[in-house]
């Protein structure tokens, strides 16, 4: 059996859930034979977009590669997930415009600020709150929740394995996998 490369675009605050739960999906599709790349900010932000802060320009510059990549990767026939904050609709928007009708799914990861930042998992809530970081997302910087994503999961009420079923159920519905 065959899949159906597309883009899973992973959108949401810091501390969401984004790239846990991107982690966990990409190593299910692994395992069923289903080839993927996982795009987030540890393979990213230090390469390709190693020269772009978090000003709202460099932000959008950043998912305009992000998602440049992410288009030849379906290209070559890859199940790709992206994991970045990605706070505006423009730009998601401009993405789904790359490839075709179906291929772009908007993961929005609808954990409540208040859980992100009490989770914290690199106290960069808490350097926001001091002032030590400026233009943190949620703070002092905007998140434009996704106006009509294909897919929303909060992890403050779902377990992993929970998050996991819905998005292979959605693959599964679309035949994608
Ligand atoms: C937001 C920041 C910031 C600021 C550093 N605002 O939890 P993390 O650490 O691992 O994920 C966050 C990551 C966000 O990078 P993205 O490339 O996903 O952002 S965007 O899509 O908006 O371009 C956080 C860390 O980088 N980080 N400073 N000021 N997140």
């Amino acid at each position: 059996k065959k899949h159906k490369p597309c883009i899973l675009w992973f959108t949401g605050f810091s501390g969401s859930g984004k790239s846990t739960v991107a982690g966990a999906l990409e190593s299910a599709l692994q395992q069923s034979g289903v080839h993927t790349y996982l795009l987030d900010g540890d393979n990213v932000r230090h390469g390709l977009c190693k020269d772009l802060g978090f000003s709202n320009e460099d932000r959008v510059e950043n998912i305009r590669r992000v998602g440049e990549v992410a288009k030849l990767m379906v290209d070559s026939g890859l199940v790709v997930l992206t994991a970045f904050i990605s706070p505006f609709q423009a730009e998601r928007d401009m993405v789904r415009t790359l490839v075709e009708e179906g291929e772009f799914i908007e993961v929005f990861l609808d954990t409540p600020l208040d859980v992100c930042e009490s989770r914290d998992p690199k106290g960069l809530y808490k350097k926001a709150r001091a002032g030590e970081i400026k233009h943190f997302t949620g703070i002092d910087s905007d998140y434009e929740p996704p106006v009509n994503p294909e897919i929303r999961i909060d992890t403050s009420r779902l377990a992993l394995n929970e998050s996991i079923n819905t998005l292979l159920g959605y693959l599964k519905d679309k035949e994608i996998i």
